[in-house]
């Protein structure tokens, strides 16, 4: 059977884990943004700012030490902005993901067109946590970091979900 780009990742967990051990991060050195900077902080999983708005944010309890982030993020501008890393302290990795039939392949960002929307979504573009530090239960909240291309930085709460969560349809 003919080996397959050593950038792809299938949904096995396993091999999903052994893949992005072999990748460094490479998306998320450059964003010295500093512009008017401010940091969006707050108790809850629906965010706004100037540009961007996020709704509907969850991760679903992840069964191994890996989880999903899901979440939607509306551009309200006339200008294209990305999603370019995730900070968040509860794994050891959060990469951005995309999915190509049955596999996930990590990618160095995801754009959010102008008047459009980024969804992430089960099955689609998502952020995927490896290496969880602490195991995530329905009810638990934890924080993320997003930082964009252009826009500031957003920091969100976003619940945990039971696995047999479905988001409501947008
Ligand atoms: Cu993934």
């Amino acid at each position: 059977m003919p080996r397959t780009a050593t950038r792809t990742a299938r949904l096995a967990p396993a091999i999903c884990v052994l893949a992005a051990a072999a990748l460094a991060l490479t998306g998320c050195g450059g964003s010295s943004k500093d512009s008017t900077g401010a940091k969006n902080r707050t108790s809850s999983s629906a965010v706004s700012q100037e540009r961007l708005h996020i709704s509907g944010a969850y991760i679903p309890e992840p069964a191994m030490g890996m989880a999903g982030g899901f979440m939607s993020i509306e551009n309200n501008s006339s200008m294209a902005d990305r999603l370019q890393s995730v900070g968040a302290d509860f794994a050891e990795k959060a990469q951005l993901h995309e999915t190509v039939g049955n596999e996930m392949h990590q990618v160095s960002a995801l754009g959010i067109p102008a008047h459009g929307r980024l969804e992430l979504k089960h099955g689609g573009n998502h952020i995927m946590f490896m290496g969880l530090k602490k195991k995530l239960k329905t009810g638990d909240s934890v924080v993320l970091t997003l930082h964009f291309a252009d826009s500031p930085d957003i920091e969100l709460n976003v619940p945990v979900k039971d696995k047999t969560y479905q988001p409501r349809k947008r």
